[in-house]
This record gives structure tokens, C-alpha cells and sequence, in this order.
């Protein structure tokens, strides 16, 4: 798990990007879409044009989540368990894809950080969006 000086950049860092979430979670999304295409067979139902707004609605939920982790720390099974179940049993996303959805995010951020961007962010970003998938992924075992 991240330790204490990981876990206060990951939230000083949310704090400064909180004003452009919906944008990062749709850009996110989008980019998700277009470098890795296969991402897209769960969601069939979507329209995944360009600037769809069912894109920007889901890309709102997905990063309104990681908000909601990032508060939650120290508690991210509890907090995910809804989520865990949903993608699990219901959605069955392939877990392989929690890591492009992370690649792509870490993307997404250092557009918005530039060189606030720097390698510890990218670290302790990176453990979070590990702690996350781990935990979405839990249930598939
Ligand atoms: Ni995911 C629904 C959060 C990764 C496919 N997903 C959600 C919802 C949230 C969410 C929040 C909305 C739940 C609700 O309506 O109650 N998803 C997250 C998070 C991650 C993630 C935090 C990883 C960090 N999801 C992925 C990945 C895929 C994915 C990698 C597939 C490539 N998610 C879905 C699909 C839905 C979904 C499909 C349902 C969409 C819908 O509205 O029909």
C-alpha cells in the first residue's frame, strides 16, 4: 500500500486537478478507447463517438470514484466493494484492462500536471491505480 508521504501527494495532487475531473475522466475514457480499441466490446450499448456524452457521463462516474478512494485510503476494500462486485460479477471485465485504464489515466494527469508531473507522482499514482485494480479485482477469484 502507499506510504504516508505517497498517499499526501497522491491527495495534494487531486486537490489541483479536482476543477478538470470531468474533463480528465472523459479524455481518460477516450484515449482508453482509441489506443487500446478492444476496450470497447464492454460498451456495446455506448456511443463511443467522439465527444459522446454517455463518454463523459461514465468518464464523470469513473473518476468521481477514484475521488472517492482517494479519500478513503486507508480503507479502499470497503470502499470498492460495490464497485468489485459490479465489475466482477456483473460486468466481467477482463482485469488485464484495469491496467490500460491506469496507463491511460497517468496520460491523462501528466497533460494536466505538466511538470508538476514529476517521477514521485508518477509512483505514487501508480500504486494507487494498483491498489484499485487489486482491489476490482478481488472478487474474480
Ligand atoms: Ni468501470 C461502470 C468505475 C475500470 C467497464 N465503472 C462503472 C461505474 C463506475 C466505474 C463508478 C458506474 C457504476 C454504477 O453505475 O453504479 N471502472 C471504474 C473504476 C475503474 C473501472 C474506478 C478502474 C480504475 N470499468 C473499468 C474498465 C472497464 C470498465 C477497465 C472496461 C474496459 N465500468 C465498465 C462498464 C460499466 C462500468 C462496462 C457499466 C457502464 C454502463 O453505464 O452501462
Amino acid at each position: 500500500m502507499l506510504g504516508a508521504e505517497e498517499a499526501a501527494l497522491v491527495r495534494g495532487v487531486w486537490q489541483k486537478v479536482e476543477s478538470a475531473k470531468d474533463e480528465m475522466g472523459e479524455e481518460t475514457l477516450t484515449r482508453m478507447f482509441l489506443v487500446y480499441p478492444k476496450t470497447k466490446t464492454y460498451f456495446p450499448h455506448f456511443d463511443l463517438h467522439h465527444g459522446s456524452e454517455q463518454i463523459r457521463n461514465h468518464g464523470k462516474k469513473v473518476v468521481t470514484a477514484l475521488g472517492n478512494a482517494i479519500q478513503n485510503l486507508d480503507n479502499l476494500r470497503q470502499t470498492l466493494a460495490d464497485l468489485s462486485n459490479l465489475h466482477a460479477y456483473n460486468l466481467r471485465v477482463d482485469p488485464v484492462n484495469f491496467k490500460l485504464l491506469a496507463q491511460c489515466f497517468q496520460v491523462v494527469l501528466a497533460v494536466h500536471l505538466g511538470q508538476e508531473y514529476t517521477p514521485e507522482v508518477h509512483v505514487a499514482f501508480d500504486k494507487f491505480l494498483t491498489a484499485v485494480a487489486a482491489v476490482l479485482a478481488e472478487k474474480y477469484r
